[in-house]
């Protein structure tokens, strides 16, 4: 018979695979619905963020969106929103935000993230914290059991003076978790890598969960030389998530 065996691939319907960054755009797509005319916004860095802040600019050049202020969280962020005619403003001005939108590195079972592979920890944490609400667009590859559990880096900003021996004291303090401090470098050309703000950063490499994030997070901040660590804990009030199953939105 012509008859089409219901169970072979060929009459299945093909297969969409899409890449990690159709996944970002899908998650940076879905926070911007919950942006409203007249907000004041926190503008998160890097490519996740990215695809949101191109959608607001295109809201607004549409007239979909009206009288939005964005709070860049970093240089690159500035130039970027700037280029897309989004009306900008910072905390001084208004140090109360209606919704932020960023991506992060880790995301854990409790909504705590790794955030700084970027470079913006610092930046981010004054102003996502600033924030009613505060969403995080991620896909999911960025999930993790715990804080530290992709194997990446912990990033900690610390500033130039004598930045081996905070790095030191760091790498010391998380013993336990088989810390391993190293001074980020630019690709390019090998030198220390600078913050928006002048800093270093430092990133933690951590063989094993460091425990009370909180706790740990307090240890960091005494050691002087440190200026600000990319966990961020209870902070994100939604959560986006987008993968191969579709996307879901969590809300804490
Ligand atoms: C920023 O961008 C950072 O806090 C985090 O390091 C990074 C995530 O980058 P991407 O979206 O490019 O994966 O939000």
């Amino acid at each position: 018979s012509n008859k089409t065996n219901p169970t072979s691939p060929m009459s299945s319907p093909p297969q969409l695979i899409l890449t990690q960054d159709q996944l970002k755009k899908i998650a940076a797509y879905k926070a911007v619905e919950f942006v409203e005319s007249g907000m004041v916004l926190g503008l998160g860095t890097g490519s996740t963020a990215k695809h949101a802040i191109d959608r607001i600019g295109h809201l607004l050049s549409q007239g979909k969106l009206t009288n939005i202020i964005g709070i860049p969280t970093s240089t690159k962020t500035h130039e970027q929103a700037s280029s897309l005619n989004i009306p900008l403003s910072d905390l001084d001005t208004h140090p109360v935000l209606d919704l932020a939108i960023d991506g992060a590195d880790e995301v854990d079972p409790d909504m705590n993230l790794v955030k700084g592979r970027g470079g913006s920890l610092l930046r981010e944490k004054m102003i996502e914290g600033c924030c009613k609400k505060f969403i995080v667009i991620v896909d999911e590859t960025k999930l993790v059991d715990y804080v530290g559990g992709s194997g990446l880096a912990l990033p900690v900003e610390v500033v130039p003076f004598c930045w081996k021996f905070t790095a030191k004291k760091l790498e010391c303090m998380f013993e336990e978790a088989g810390c391993v401090a190293k001074l980020r470098v630019c690709c390019e050309n090998g030198e220390a890598y600078v913050t928006d703000n002048g800093n270093y950063v430092v990133d933690l490499f951590l063989k094993k969960c460091i425990g009370d994030l909180r706790a740990a997070g307090d240890k960091m901040m005494r050691v002087v030389g440190v200026v600000e660590h990319g966990m961020f804990v209870d902070m994100a009030t939604t959560l986006i998530v987008a993968g191969e199953f579709g996307v879901t939105v969590r809300n804490k």
